[in-house]
């Protein structure tokens, strides 16, 4: 197995007990953590050249603007997007899509056009949607999923008839399916529709091209690639985001402001009203910086390994199920034990020192589809370790000795 873990000592956090046990991280779907040098970037920025961007003519506002669109330039090359100003700071993915539907879609589908989802969407792909079809009554499909965790994609040339957006994501955060985006893209633009990827869980963990993907919308989150918080990213094609109206009205974004009426900033900006979060941004560019240093191709790799020995550990738990077989998968791996609520595991898990996550993972319809309320979740990143996949086998078998289980 590929050994990434070197790095591990580049993340503080990892290096502390919790209940008195080495912390085993297993939550990284949820949020990754974070380098060093991505935590002393925010402290620098705030420490040295803390102050606003593209306003004051002044020594720290020119540092602060260098930076934070140096970060845009990185971000831009880590997905191969052609040109920096297709790159829109927002907050998270869930901003991201919301931006499209809203400033896309309220301009450009009417009622009764169709916008493709599909069953494994989590809500932050499907929320915005529902409140575009209450305004303006556009219609929702669903392509499938079938019982191994992927998307049945015999539907969807049907499911495409008069399609004018799919949206849909790069990997599930639940069954780790990663979905023949290339493939969706060329079949929805030969049936005249555009293509939205929500990439929040392929980013971090797959290189990604955005122009051999050739979809027309890209959306992440900062916080969960070793970034922070409060920075999430939207790509479009240039000419796409020209032709869309703004989001958010206020500073930052215009041209012109009159008493009535104001025209907009060019591209990027027409998107980034008011002040941005800036340090997060340049953090997350450090972070870009940081995961290219491992190598996006050794980081797949090493979660491909980690994933197939998670399951194979797994299913040596007898009574343990695991949600989802799809043939290209990622490391987030969901699974039940028959008779223990996943709450319940994971409330005891964290007595062993080992973070997981339970619940429905905002994807309640997938929930749905396999039957369930809720799921455990173990997801890696590249710095766990084959040893931390033991020590989790380990918990599970204590905690079903605690519920009475023989085996
Ligand atoms: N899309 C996918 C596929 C996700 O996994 C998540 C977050 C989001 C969108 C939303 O990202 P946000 O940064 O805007 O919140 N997924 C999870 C998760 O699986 N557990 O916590 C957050």
């Amino acid at each position: 197995m590929i050994d990434l873990s070197r790095y591990r000592k580049d993340f503080p956090i990892l290096n502390q007990r919790v209940r008195g046990k080495p912390l085993v991280y297993l939550d990284n779907a949820a949020t990754s953590q974070k380098p060093l040098a991505v935590i002393e970037a925010i402290q620098q920025y705030y420490m040295e050249y803390n102050a606003n961007v593209h306003r004051g003519l002044h020594t720290l506002s020119e540092k602060a603007t260098t930076e934070y669109e140096r970060a845009r330039e990185k971000i831009a090359g880590f997905i191969h997007a052609p040109a920096a100003h297709e790159i829109i700071f927002t907050r998270n993915t869930t901003e991201s899509i919301n931006l499209v539907a809203y400033a896309w879609g309220r301009k450009f589908l009417r009622s009764g056009d169709v916008v493709v989802l599909t069953e494994m969407e989590h809500h932050s792909n499907l929320v915005p949607w529902h409140l575009l079809s209450s305004t303006i009554g556009i219609e929702l499909r669903f392509i499938p999923v079938t019982p191994k965790g992927e998307l049945a994609l015999d539907a969807l040339d049907a499911l495409l008839q008069g399609a004018k957006l799919v949206s849909l994501t790069h990997m599930s955060n639940v069954l780790g399916t990663i979905n023949p985006v290339q493939e969706i893209v060329r079949r929805a633009h030969a049936n005249g529709a555009k293509v939205l990827v929500d990439g929040a869980q392929a980013v971090p963990h797959l290189p990604v091209n955005i122009q051999e993907l050739g979809c027309d919308f890209y959306a992440f989150s900062g916080h969960k690639m070793c970034g922070p918080t409060g920075v999430g990213v939207l790509w479009a094609r240039g000419d796409i985001l020209e032709a869309m109206d703004p989001f958010l009205g206020g500073g930052e974004m215009i041209k012109e402001v009159f008493l009535d009426r104001s025209t907009y900033a060019e591209i990027p900006h027409k998107f980034e009203a008011g002040t941005p979060n800036i340090a997060q941004a340049i953090a997350l560019g450090v972070a870009v910086d940081y995961l290219s240093r491992v190598g996006m191709e050794n980081i797949a790799r090493h979660e491909q390994e980690m994933a197939n020995l998670a399951i194979e550990k797994l299913q040596e738990v007898k009574g343990l199920r695991i949600f989802g077989a799809a043939e290209r998968r990622g490391a987030a791996i969901s699974f039940e034990i028959e008779g223990i609520h996943p709450h319940d595991l994971a409330t005891i898990l964290d007595q062993e020192g080992v973070a997981i996550r339970a619940g429905h993972h905002c994807a309640q319809p997938l929930m749905r589809k396999f039957n369930v309320q809720s799921t455990a979740r173990a997801s890696f990143y590249f710095y766990n370790v084959p040893e931390e996949i033991d020590i989790l086998v380990e918990a599970l078998m204590k905690a079903k000795r605690l519920f009475g289980h023989v085996s």
